[in-house]
């Protein structure tokens, strides 16, 4: 019996939407990617087999004993903001970076927290490491929402950035963890003494040894920030940042460094949709939940009074600046670009990211791997343009 034309027409088009439902759910968006393989760069940098950088490295057998033995260690610190309920996630995250690299060089933990931290967090830490733990409460001045802030625009900023979800738009402590990260950290009484810090972060891991002594490494080859990951942030959560940027440039022409890294901040070319929503920044940040880097540049005049301006216009609430972007766009303008480095060889995993190079010094990571999430998540590395604008070093 002959099927009517109509009913063929509908049962191809119904044939063709049912292939394109499938392909949407188990298509090219869930293909997982091949290490290494990756289209916004050539070929992934960490695929190179990597050893350690070069010029003089202290190591662990050149004074690095406990307490007065330690007669090499800097003034540096380990450094978590952390919560006391995110015990299990630190205590794992320290048992990485203990067995990498600071059971080898003893460098202190400092911990702080916005309430004071328990007897178990204190007993648990402490149990990770043979080095001093110190816990320190943070000042509520610190903390605390400045007055300037309304808390009428604060909710309805809250619910925007809901509406365009934005992650953690509408938790306050978020945005004050963020404010805290940016402008304030440094000014901690404990730290007022202490130079370089490595930031760490509750469940991040740390998959390959590291036996030379980084914060030394830093000094002595001049360099003062380093970062392991470079992405692009949501362009939503941080509209008017670089609007303020701008206004404080003008302002102080001055701080501009003159080998700075302004191509890589408003780079429209790999991202011109970013560059756009932005305003003018091109969203591409070092994943600041990674951060080897000496206070010194956050003491700076220049970084004191652009954190000031930024504070004031109220971003760190009504939007939901991170201290990624504005230490990122800091170090971009105020800072010698020769001076940030990237730690190729340290293996670092924060979920969904990874930077996992290839050395037989690295375990539990896949080298060239830049995510184990959904192949989309691929598009946020920006560390092509970082390389491109600045370089390796
Ligand atoms: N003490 C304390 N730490 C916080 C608070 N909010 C976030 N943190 C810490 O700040 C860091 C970033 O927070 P996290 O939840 O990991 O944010 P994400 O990495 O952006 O998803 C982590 O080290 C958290 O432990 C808070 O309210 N109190
Ligand atoms: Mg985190």
């Amino acid at each position: 019996m002959a099927i009517a034309r109509p009913i063929r027409v509908l049962a191809l088009v119904a044939i063709g939407l049912w292939c394109f439902f499938l392909y949407q759910i188990f298509g090219l968006s869930k293909a997982p990617k091949l290490p290494g393989e990756n289209e916004v760069i050539d070929r992934d940098p960490n695929l190179d087999l990597t050893g350690e950088p070069e010029g003089i490295l202290y190591r662990a057998d050149q004074g690095y004993g406990l307490g007065a033995e330690g007669t090499s260690r800097i003034n540096a610190t380990l450094l978590s903001l952390v919560r006391n309920e995110e015990i299990d996630g630190i205590v794992q995250a320290m048992q990485d970076l203990e067995r990498t690299w600071n059971s080898k060089f003893n460098y202190p933990w400092t911990f702080f927290n916005d309430v004071p931290f328990t007897e178990e967090f204190k007993k648990r830490t402490q149990a990770e490491t043979k080095a001093e733990c110190r816990y320190e409460l943070i000042p509520k001045e610190h903390w605390d929402i400045p007055t300037w802030i309304d808390e009428e625009i604060f909710q309805e900023s809250a619910r925007i950035l809901q509406e365009n979800q934005i992650q953690y738009g509408a938790m306050k402590s978020y945005h004050q963890m963020c404010r805290w990260n940016s402008g304030l950290f440094y000014k901690h009484p404990a730290l007022e003494h202490i130079q370089f810090y490595w930031r760490v972060e509750p469940k991040v891991h740390f998959f390959c040894d590291v036996d030379y002594d980084v914060f030394r490494y830093m000094g002595d080859h001049n360099k003062t920030y380093g970062f392991t990951i470079n992405l692009y942030d949501a362009p939503e959560s941080i509209p008017t940042l670089w609007p303020e940027t701008v206004k404080f440039l003008a302002a102080h022409p001055e701080y501009v460094h003159d080998n700075n890294a302004m191509n890589w901040l408003t780079d429209k070319e790999r991202r011109l949709d970013h560059y756009q929503k932005a305003n003018g920044y091109s969203t591409c940040h070092f994943w600041s939940n990674f951060e080897i880097a000496d206070m010194s540049v956050w003491r700076s005049q220049a970084y004191e009074d652009y954190f000031n301006h930024l504070d004031r216009a109220g971003g760190f609430f009504y939007e939901r600046w991170g201290d990624a972007p504005v230490h990122s766009i800091a170090l971009g303008l105020f800072e010698d670009a020769s001076k940030i480095h990237w730690f190729r060889d340290i293996g670092y995993q924060h979920i969904p990211y990874f930077n996992c190079p290839n050395s037989p010094k690295c375990r539990g990571c896949v080298a060239g791997r830049f995510t184990d999430g959904e192949a989309w998540l691929m598009k946020e590395d920006c560390r092509p343009n970082w390389f491109k604008y600045v370089g390796m070093g």
